[in-house]
Order: C-alpha cells, then sequence, then structure tokens
C-alpha cells in the first residue's frame, strides 16, 4: 500500500487529491512538525532534506511534490489526470507543473520564512514585501491565461496540474490580493474544490474552511 508522509496542507496536498481521485489503495502518515520529525534520522532516511511530502511506493521512496505527482499519474491505471505522452497538450502540462513547482513554489517559501533568505536581521520585512509583490504578479499572469484558455490551465481539460494550482493558490491566502479574489483564477479554484477528491482529502487532512 502506498504511504503518503504529510503535515495539513503542505506540499503533500497535490499529491493527497491525485491519491484520492483514483482511489488508490494508500494511507497518510502524520508528520509532527511540532517535534520537527521531519528532521529526525528516521525521516531524514526518506527525504536527507527534511522536507514534506515524502511518497513511499513499495521500494520506491520518492520527494519531491511535484515529482510525486507525475509518478502518481504514471503509474496508477485507468486515469486522465495528464494528456497522453509526445503530445503537445503533454508539454503544456509539464509546463504548467513545472511553473507552479519551480516559480511559485519557492517565492512562497520567500513569502513565509523570509528571514531564511537574508543575512541581515532587519532585511526580512522587505524580502517578504518583495516575494509578495512576485506573487501577486504570478498568480495575475495565471488569471489572465485562465480568463483567454480556461476554465482549466489546459482549457477544458482538467489535469493535475489543476490540483497542484488549488494547493499553491491556497498558500496565497494572506496576500493583499489573494488569488481567491481574482476574477478568473477565483472562478477555476472554485470548480477545483468542487470536485470529491478535494473535499475527502481536505477532511482527512482535517483542514477546515476558507480552503482559499
Ligand atoms: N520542493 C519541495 C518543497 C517541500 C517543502 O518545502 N515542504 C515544506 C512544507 S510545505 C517543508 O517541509 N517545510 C519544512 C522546513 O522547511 O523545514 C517539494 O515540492 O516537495
Amino acid at each position: 500500500m502506498i504511504e503518503l508522509h504529510y503535515s495539513p496542507g503542505n506540499a503533500n496536498l497535490a499529491p493527497h487529491f491525485i491519491l484520492e481521485d483514483l482511489n488508490a489503495d494508500f494511507h497518510l502518515v502524520k508528520v509532527d512538525r511540532s517535534i520537527n520529525a521531519h528532521k529526525s534520522a528516521d525521516y531524514l532516511k526518506m527525504n536527507p532534506f527534511g522536507r514534506i511530502p515524502v511518497l513511499v511506493d513499495g521500494d520506491l521512496v520518492l520527494f519531491e511534490a511535484a515529482a510525486i505527482c507525475l509518478h502518481l499519474v504514471d503509474s496508477l491505471p485507468g486515469n486522465d489526470l495528464a494528456p497522453a505522452l509526445g503530445t503537445p497538450q503533454r508539454a503544456h502540462f509539464y509546463k504548467w507543473l513545472m511553473f507552479l513547482t519551480n516559480t511559485i513554489q519557492p517565492d512562497v517559501l520567500v513569502y513565509y520564512y523570509p528571514d531564511r533568505y537574508t543575512s541581515d536581521e532587519n532585511g526580512g520585512a522587505g524580502v517578504k514585501a518583495a516575494a509578495e509583490n512576485r506573487l501577486i504578479d504570478y498568480y495575475t499572469r495565471l488569471d489572465e491565461h485562465l480568463g483567454e484558455n480556461g476554465p482549466y490551465l489546459l482549457g477544458g481539460t482538467f489535469s493535475a496540474a489543476d490540483y497542484y494550482l488549488l494547493m499553491v493558490s491556497r498558500w496565497g491566502r494572506p496576500l493583499k490580493t489573494p488569488p481567491r479574489e481574482m476574477k478568473n483564477l477565483g472562478e477555476t479554484l472554485k470548480l477545483i474544490m468542487d470536485r470529491d477528491a478535494v473535499k475527502r482529502a481536505f477532511a482527512s487532512e482535517d483542514i477546515k474552511p476558507p480552503f482559499v
């Protein structure tokens, strides 16, 4: 059985949505962040970077949320969460997933942990403000894309990248212009949150509304 090591609302959410969507045989293993369990010797054997999530699938131990998502859509049978290999749509699927994980996700970390990104003890506020502006700009570009080519990242076709979009948009809740308030992105988030898989994942991670 697949194991997903998680902490509520962390980067495990997108893999969790996929597991729920595909009715996979899996269970959740909670990582107790209050005691830094993700820095324990046992956890570091699975992910030497001490980050959440980790997926264990038989002999395979995998970290990096986007890699886990790709592994799940590649390996779990009977799913249409990614376009066919080798097609232009598949290429766009990779593009959006990589944009979300390579561009938005790192700046979310800068926004939440600005002191890690400066050696100036008074520098955190400026680092955070700059990250906030970059994030709002990225979400705004996504909003424009969805206005022209929505309602999903791949147009009319829902994909696992949309689950990733919901995860990273949730993290934008405290921004001065949050993703939920953007016209097209806000509508897309509502559509994604209407899926049973999302409702089940939020419930089992004990995440309460407002979700975005
Ligand atoms: N690129 C990694 C980032 C994972 C990550 O930063 N996870 C956060 C939680 S959302 C974490 O483990 N934070 C704990 C820490 O930084 O000590 C991924 O996508 O899996």
